[in-house]
């Protein structure tokens, strides 16, 4: 099922558009220009569970031009980009089992789409939230903050 995208602009370089969702769903694209459509995903506090939807929008096949979106604590993200580097595109780039991340989908080839559902339990107020690609090397452009409002 394809979600509507929202806040999900197709301009290039048009990065300040917001990612809100109507309920608990929130849509967001990794564009052929390695970006993600909006810097910022909201994220309803009534919302137990969140479905995420990443569409890749590319053409490239994953292993040259894969993107997957990894959701931790701002303060966890070097660290988590680190490990999953290590842990390799078998293992979407992402560590095992790692607590530090609150979720992830798969690294997505180009026209590739994927839903994932997470709990919203570790999201809270008092911490700094960031979304970003754990594909080796996007990350420094390819990041956003994750607001719980
Ligand atoms: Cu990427």
């Amino acid at each position: 099922m394809l979600k509507k995208l929202v806040g999900a602009s197709v301009l290039l370089g048009l990065v300040s558009s917001v990612a809100v969702a109507g309920e608990c769903d929130v849509a967001i694209e990794a564009t052929a220009s390695m970006a993600f459509s909006a810097k910022e995903i909201t994220i309803n506090k009534t919302c137990k569970e969140v479905n995420l939807t990443l569409k890749n929008a590319g053409t490239m096949p994953k292993a040259a031009m894969g993107h997957n979106l990894v959701i931790t604590k701002k303060a966890d993200m070097q660290s988590v980009l680190a490990d999953g580097n290590a842990a390799g595109l078998g293992k979407n780039f992402v560590k095992e089992n790692d607590d530090r991340v609150i979720a992830n989908t798969a690294v997505l080839g180009g026209g590739e789409s994927a839903t994932i559902k997470f709990k919203t339990d570790k999201l809270n107020a008092k911490d700094t939230f960031a979304f970003f690609c754990s594909f080796p090397g996007h990350a420094a452009v390819m990041n956003g903050v994750v607001k719980v409002n």
